[in-house]
């Protein structure tokens, strides 16, 4: 087995070399058995879009293959598996969302679902129009996911959140024909227009992802993150701890691993009730020690502080501990690996979503209608399988770090306004942000985000690019696994201010913030764009003026494809650290990197040495500043 990806890693790799004595097999033991990568796939060559083939196009010209039997060019090919990936992504955070509103739609005072910031109820349901004179609560929050849920499926109109973005975009989005509607309906064109014998053009394939990735950051992804806002509340900073190290030798040890906080925030709840405290110490252990993954592990740190156990490439590490009575998950980013791997140990892994059935898991149906009694019985299986741990082999890396989450839009402009000078009496906005950027004290803001990749070192390019960023007065604002990283590597503590050039340092200290900002799980990229559109609304700008990229270093799901085309669709440019698979068309990939600048403002750079791109990033900041003449 091949350990150089951990090198960065010292407390993961110690772990490596137990599985080698447990015979767990792990994702690079896969990896390693996966030798050379296919050589077509990986520049996106390989077309087994209908029976006729699979068609591979040699990556040579004028050798081999140029042509599919249809007679699809590498441009065509490159663009279909391309707009494959950003449907399936939005479809993904879509559906999510969905899930979201459908529990808003049931919740009720008496019920397991209640409406908790009522605050942010009532801003939405103004913001679209929905009359909150003389209502109840519940009334007015059943409107609201009504109408939430027919974002996904209307037949006419664009999607509501559009609105909220600078009015400058709204009117190229308009123009380019790039307003998205009905959230299903973006989807479905796609995967309508990359059938056989449709879109054969890639400028036109390209488009429509453009305009289907909006559904999702605009549409999906916000919906998702307003309306669990609304129902497990808005997160506020907080302090908590994440690696492995989190984990509890003399507890019942829960991973949360996952998404949708509309099944975790009831694992939270049912693993707080006194009676299954009770039942842990029963079976003689302290108490039930709760711990995140991924997503799920960002929704329930933002909200409730629970601690961190690792990022996407740690979730095989954390059974491995032997230590994990169970693994809980729902849908995404699960390893169907776990279900070998829980074998070597005592661990359950249980499945709960129809959507994301694993053979070999303990399948047990999370019900949203009895949410609460459901939960209970998933976490009443875990403490059970407490007596089952083998001490023989247990190892928990003593390795956590501090760090401050909770960095909601609303949250970051309460810090702002502490720094609000009184005789400008301008509270509750951006302003003091855009400020700073304009002063120079900051050079810019990025969005690093996405998730591991065993392409990359796992963790390195998120902190170095996060290092060499903040050093360089960027303020970083973070979600997903990449913020996972950062609260691994210390960047979200007070003290990571130490790290920073003297600007940045200054604005943590005066504003009270970390350096890095945990702003939640990858829908919540939406609060970043929430954050940019807001500044550039203040200046009376579009995004695309303003010195922020997004970035992200070690992604590789298709949630982040579709996320990387929404983000420079919505004028941001965007960083990869990992190369997408398009290079078999130079047309496809010149438009990325290139000429979708014409048509955006922003465009693609593809850059795996983590250095170079945070210099980059630097060199494209100072650029903007420079257009903007601050
Ligand atoms: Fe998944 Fe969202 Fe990626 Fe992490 S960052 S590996 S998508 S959990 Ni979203
Ligand atoms: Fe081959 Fe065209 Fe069929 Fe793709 S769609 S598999 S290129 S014949």
């Amino acid at each position: 087995m091949s350990h150089e990806v951990l090198e960065f890693d010292v407390v993961s790799a110690s772990l490596t070399e137990k599985a080698k004595t447990d015979g767990a097999e792990l994702i690079w033991d896969r990896q390693q058995a996966m030798k050379a990568k296919c050589g077509f796939g990986d520049k996106g060559l390989c077309c087994r879009i209908c029976a006729m083939g699979p068609c591979r196009i040699s990556p040579v010209e004028g050798k081999g293959a140029q042509r599919g039997l249809c007679g699809a060019t590498a441009d065509v090919i490159v663009s279909r598996n391309f707009a494959r990936m950003v449907a399936a992504g939005t479809s993904a955070h879509s559906d999510h969302a969905r899930e979201i509103a459908t529990v808003m739609h049931m919740s009720n005072k008496d019920g397991n679902y209640k409406v908790k910031d009522v605050g942010k109820l009532l801003n939405l349901a103004k913001e679209w129009g929905v009359e909150t004179e003389g209502r109840e609560n519940d009334d007015i929050a059943h409107e609201v996911a009504e109408i939430a849920l027919n974002e996904f499926g209307k037949p006419f109109g664009t999607q509501r959140f559009i609105t909220r973005a600078p009015e400058p975009r709204q009117k190229l989005w308009k123009e380019k024909n790039f307003e998205p509607r009905a959230i299903d309906r973006e989807v479905v064109t796609l995967m309508h227009s990359t059938h056989i014998g449709c879109t054969g053009d890639a400028d036109s394939m390209l488009e429509m992802s453009m305009r289907t990735s909006l559904a999702d950051g605009w549409g999906g992804s916000m919906i998702g993150t307003e309306l669990s806002d609304i129902m497990f509340g808005t997160p506020t900073a907080r302090g908590t701890e994440a690696n492995l190290g989190v984990i509890e030798e003399n507890m019942v040890n829960i991973l949360l691993h996952g998404h949708n906080p509309s099944f975790s925030e009831m694992v939270v709840l049912a693993a707080e009730e006194p009676e299954m405290i009770a039942m842990a110490k029963e079976v003689g252990a302290d108490g039930i020690n709760l711990v995140g993954m991924c997503c799920t592990g960002n929704e329930v740190t933002m909200r409730h502080g629970v601690k961190i156990a690792g990022n996407f490439y740690q979730q095989e590490l954390a059974v491995l501990t032997g230590a994990m009575e169970a693994v809980i998950v729902d849908v995404q980013c699960i390893f169907p690996a776990l279900a070998r791997l829980s074998d070597c140990y005592h661990t359950k892994f249980i499945t709960t979503s129809p959507k994301a059935k694993i053979t070999g898991s303990t399948y047990i149906e999370f019900s949203e209608e009895h949410a609460l009694e459901s939960t209970k019985t998933i976490v009443r299986e875990a403490i059970m399988n407490y007596a089952n741990r083998d001490r023989s082999k247990v190892l928990i890396p003593q390795a956590k770090s501090k760090a401050l989450v909770g960095y909601s839009v609303e949250t970051v402009i309460q810090h702002l306004d502490k720094v609000v000078n009184s005789h400008t009496d301008v509270f509750n906005t951006v302003k003091p942000l855009s400020d700073v950027i304009w002063a120079g004290v900051l050079r810019g803001a990025a969005g690093i985000v996405g998730c591991n990749n065993p392409q990359v070192k796992h963790d390195k390019s998120h902190v170095t690019i996060m290092k060499e960023l903040i050093k360089n007065d960027v303020i970083v604002v973070t979600t997903g696994c990449a913020a996972q990283a950062a609260a691994k590597a210390g960047l979200m503590t007070m003290e990571a201010k130490e790290l920073c050039g003297r600007g940045l340092k200054e604005v943590c200290e005066r504003v009270g913030i970390p350096p890095v900002l945990h702003m939640g799980s990858c829908v919540d990229i939406s609060r970043i764009l929430d954050i940019v559109g807001r500044v550039a609304i203040e200046r009376g700008l579009d995004n695309s003026d303003l010195p922020v990229v997004g970035v992200a270093p070690e992604w590789m799901s298709e949630k982040a494809v579709a996320i990387g085309t929404y983000v420079v669709t919505s004028g941001i440019d965007t960083y990869l650290g990992v190369t997408p698979q398009v290079l078999g068309s130079e047309h496809f990939t010149d438009m990325l990197t290139n000429t979708i600048e014409e048509k955006v403002g922003a465009r693609f750079t593809f850059e795996e040495d983590p250095v170079v791109c945070a210099q980059l990033i630097l060199d494209r900041m100072e650029e903007k500043r420079d257009r903007l003449g601050i």
